[in-house]
């Protein structure tokens, strides 16, 4: 099967299984296990922060960040788009009793700087009290778009003028990075805390990381015990994180590449349009012509009789992902198979 649905379905290579197999490891909970603290100093040292943490997901890192941050009846503004919006079961407002304060994200998946000024709370006590600014970076739902360091910049500047934290769901950073070109310890220099995953397009299977300054991380620490999520010889899947953050991170070029192919072939189908004709970083979105006498989860089942797997946001708009599993024969076997769906 030629897997389009998400960067998380990579399986680990042969290189990563022996990594995993071969690493040294001890209680964690303790602060004992060598491989999850190296894997924690490498990765506070790529994005240029003092301290990380290894958690079990992306949605427990963001989670994580937004209860080390606020407290209940608090508020933190945050993008309509957003990955914590809409798919993380609301847990920070189940969990947290914290109140998402959405505005629109714009298709590049930025939230204009007057928007996010109007929605800052004054001293007033009929207001929960604004307390985070949230982005995305890439941004899943806006069509992979990443995000500049000037833009996050003039965030951070917002968020430091009126005393508010600043998070970061960089669940895909290297990805935005690679796309930009850039260090990623630039594009995350005004946050307080970053989130990245290591288990999407870096093609580890488990884990994300927390990064922020020490007393913050100290704090993340906690509160990431009270979600369940300290692990105890964790080293075995830090292990595969390692090895991905070492060996995988040249790799993002060629998947966004691929993903450029991938559009340029399916940019003519009739009954179809792109989101974005160049793909930002390793995603593609379709979205399907109003007159297209079937939807997406038609489109997923006859692709199925092709060996293709595609995942869809709504049944108007479908989104493949190009990973570590995607090679280039792939691409015009995805592209041939769509013309035959679609014709
Ligand atoms: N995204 C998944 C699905 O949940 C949609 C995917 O297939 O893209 N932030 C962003 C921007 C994400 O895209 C995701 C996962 C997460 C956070 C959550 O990571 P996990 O799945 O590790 O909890």
């Amino acid at each position: 099967m030629i897997d389009l649905r998400s960067d998380t379905v990579t399986l680990p290579t042969p290189e990563m299984r022996e990594a995993i197999a071969s690493a040294e490891v001890g209680d964690d909970v303790y602060g004992e296990d060598p491989t999850v603290n190296l894997l924690e100093e490498e990765s506070a040292r790529l994005l240029g922060k003092d301290a990380a943490l290894f958690i079990p997901s992306g949605t427990m890192g963001n989670l994580a960040a937004v209860l080390t941050h606020c407290e209940r009846g608090s508020e933190i503004i945050l993008g309509d788009k957003s990955h914590i919006f809409l798919n993380e079961a609301g847990g920070a407002a189940a969990l947290g009793g914290i109140q998402p304060h959405i505005i629109p994200n714009q298709k590049d998946g930025t939230l204009r700087l007057e928007d996010i000024r109007e929605a800052i709370r004054f001293d007033d006590i009929h207001h929960p009290r604004t307390r985070l600014i949230t982005l995305e970076n890439t941004h899943n739902m806006c069509g992979g778009a990443a995000l500049s360091a000037v833009y996050t910049r003039s965030v951070g500047e917002i968020a430091q003028e009126q005393g508010l934290k600043f998070h970061l769901d960089g669940a895909r950073i290297f990805n935005a990075a690679s796309a930009l070109g850039v260090d990623p310890a630039d594009l995350v220099q005004p946050l307080d805390s970053v989130m990245f995953c290591l288990s999407k397009g870096l093609g580890a299977p488990v884990g994300s990381m927390l990064c922020g300054d020490a007393e913050f991380i100290h704090r993340a620490r906690r509160t990431r015990k009270m979600l369940g999520g300290a692990m105890r010889q964790a080293g075995l899947i830090a292990a595969a994180g390692l090895y991905a953050l070492r060996h995988h991170l040249p790799l993002l070029t060629e998947d966004h590449r691929r993903a450029r192919d991938l559009a340029r072939g399916l940019a003519d189908l009739s009954g179809i349009s792109l989101l974005d004709l160049e793909p930002p970083s390793n995603m593609v979105y379709l979205k399907l012509d109003p007159d297209l006498p079937y939807d997406a989860a038609v489109i997923k089942e006859k692709l199925k009789g092709h060996g293709i797997l595609i995942g869809y946001e709504n049944l108007r708009l479908i989104r493949l992902v190009t990973h570590l599993w995607i090679r280039d024969q792939d691409i015009p076997v995805v592209i041939q198979g769509f013309k035959e769906v679609l014709s």
